[in-house]
């Protein structure tokens, strides 16, 4: 991106250079009164941080749901179970890592605590934990064996902490927040570096009936100071839950959306570097950052959405559920429901009650890789002669760099780009991909084929983002044209794919 930029420098008239060099910012704020051009101005300049901007890239992240609730059959412990209970047989967290990895998922994160409060790791804090187990007599560590893996096999490595905890008598009260803190400096001090810590958002009623009030900021810190690469989610300020839980985001998914009041107190006495806050507000909106729902926001932040969904029916194992492991094709529309509308996927896959992934999980998730790379081997597009009147860098969105990328020239904010293949070709997928590096810009573009010397539509789309994919009826076409009917500032395309699935 740098040198591109630098590239640029010398030859750009000073409205691009001034739209494309705007110091990068994580959020800005608007003042009442700036006018729809001036917001929309600083909404095209929101960047991520460099924390989110690696997550983003990941695409592909995998949940261990593992713990008490294997062993009782339970997706939500009451926290009064018995340590005992906890004995996996044949525990193997290198089979776990390795299947996810050759599966193409770059990171994974463990339930260290689900709601029960039993802990996977001997936390000095809680009887309630492996140390009270059978499992290796006590002296066993899942989240270690988890974090070794990932270290060995060279994949992100992250940790759920459950903020709810039905087991400690401390819940509801303001010394929970001590526990939380002292659990939660545990694992991030002795187990390297932690690349994901993930809040869930469930808070029920604590012994005494009171319900807990959380000490976010305080968590945030610790993070922040500890491991400072680490992105925080959900209950958290790098990373948004999408809304749902069956792995499709939104159509239209911007990661530039508005900062409601609390985020704003947060952001005016931070540095763009330590942003923290607590998300508020109904994120299952279907719009949350389009032109009408920015138009009157007091600041902008980027935060961009994260879409968890299980394998199988519950996030936990149970053996009945093993004929109902997700087939290849579904995880194949998961990703292009989740990653393909610009949000990174969490496939949880829970091990079973011998601590490994199940056959059918594992056979599954190959499948799904080999219909994946089968796919994506090769794009149609790369073949073609690409034209862009007003465009810029046109050779860059088939260059399979994700960092270079075309744009407009001047002020342009829309495109037509024309691809002519030396022969007629035969797809069926769209892949695009902004420069989110830039920011996020695009807001409405159709694709179209050639036929009978009239342009026939074949797909739309509102919001680009990351990674945009659409599926569609196959065209056999030596013809096609991407339009951008409407892009915040200049739009930006790091890859343009046109692919042929089964
Ligand atoms: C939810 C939890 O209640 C589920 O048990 C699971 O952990 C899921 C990922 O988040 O809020
Ligand atoms: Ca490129």
């Amino acid at each position: 991106m740098k040198s591109f930029t630098a590239l640029l420098l010398c030859s750009l008239p000073f409205g691009l250079q001034a739209q494309l060099n705007k110091p990068a910012t994580n959020y800005v704020t608007i003042s009442s009164g700036e006018s729809e051009k001036e917001i929309i101005y600083k909404a095209a300049h929101v960047t991520p941080s460099p924390r989110q901007l690696r997550w983003q890239k990941l695409e592909l992240t995998a949940f261990f749901h593992f713990g008490v609730n294997t062993f009782t059959d339970k997706e939500w412990g009451d926290g009064k179970e018995d340590e005992k209970v906890f004995n996996p047989t044949a525990l193997d967290a290198k089979q776990w890592v390795k299947t996810v990895k050759e599966a193409g998922f770059k990171q994974v994160i463990i339930t260290a605590k689900h709601h029960d409060g039993f802990c996977l790791w001997p936390s000095k804090y809680t009887a309630h934990s492996v140390k009270q187990s059978p499992w290796k007599n006590g002296k066993g560590d899942v989240v270690k064996e988890v974090s070794d893996a990932c270290r060995e096999l060279n994949i992100g490595f992250g940790v759920y902490l459950s903020p709810w905890d039905r087991n400690s008598a401390l819940y509801g009260t303001e010394a929970y927040n001590d526990y939380f803190v002292n659990q939660l400096t545990e694992l991030l001090t002795q187990y390297g570096r932690v690349d994901e810590v993930w809040f869930d958002g469930a808070n029920g009623e604590g012994p005494n009936g009171k319900k807990q009030v959380y000490d976010f900021n305080r968590w945030y810190e610790l993070i922040r100071r500890l491991q400072p690469t680490a992105t925080i989610a959900i209950m958290g300020p790098d990373v948004r839950w999408v809304g749902t839980e069956t792995g499709r985001g939104r159509e239209m998914e911007w990661s530039v959306i508005p900062a409601d009041p609390n985020m704003m107190a947060k952001i005016a006495g931070d540095s763009q570097k330590d942003v923290a806050f607590a998300p508020t507000g109904d994120k299952r909106e279907n719009d949350l950052g389009s032109r009408d729902k920015i138009r009157n926001a007091h600041g902008l932040v980027w935060y961009p959405a994260e879409t968890d969904v299980s394998i199988r029916p519950g996030w936990f194992y149970h053996t009945k559920e093993d004929s109902k492991v997700k087939t290849p094709q579904q995880l194949f529309d998961i990703y292009f429901s989740s990653v393909g509308r610009n949000g990174v996927l969490l496939l949880n896959i829970p091990p079973n009650r011998e601590g490994r992934l199940s056959e059918y999980d594992v056979k599954n998730l190959q499948r799904f890789k080999q219909l994946m790379d089968r796919t994506f081997q090769q794009n149609l597009a790369k073949n073609a002669v690409i034209k862009c009147a007003n465009g810029m860098n046109t050779h860059a969105m088939t260059d399979g760099k994700y960092e270079t990328y075309f744009t407009t020239k001047g002020q342009d904010t829309t495109a037509t780009i024309e691809l002519t293949f030396p022969s007629a070709q035969t797809f069926n997928i769209l892949s695009l991909q902004e420069n989110i590096a830039v920011g996020q810009r695009i807001e409405s573009f159709v694709l179209e084929y050639k036929e009978a010397n009239e342009w026939k539509k074949i797909t739309e789309g509102s919001t680009v983002g990351y990674k945009r994919l659409l599926l569609f009826n196959a065209v056999n076409a030596k013809q096609v044209r991407l339009s951008i009917l409407s892009s915040r500032l200049n739009p930006t395309l790091s890859e343009f794919g046109l692919y042929k699935g089964d």
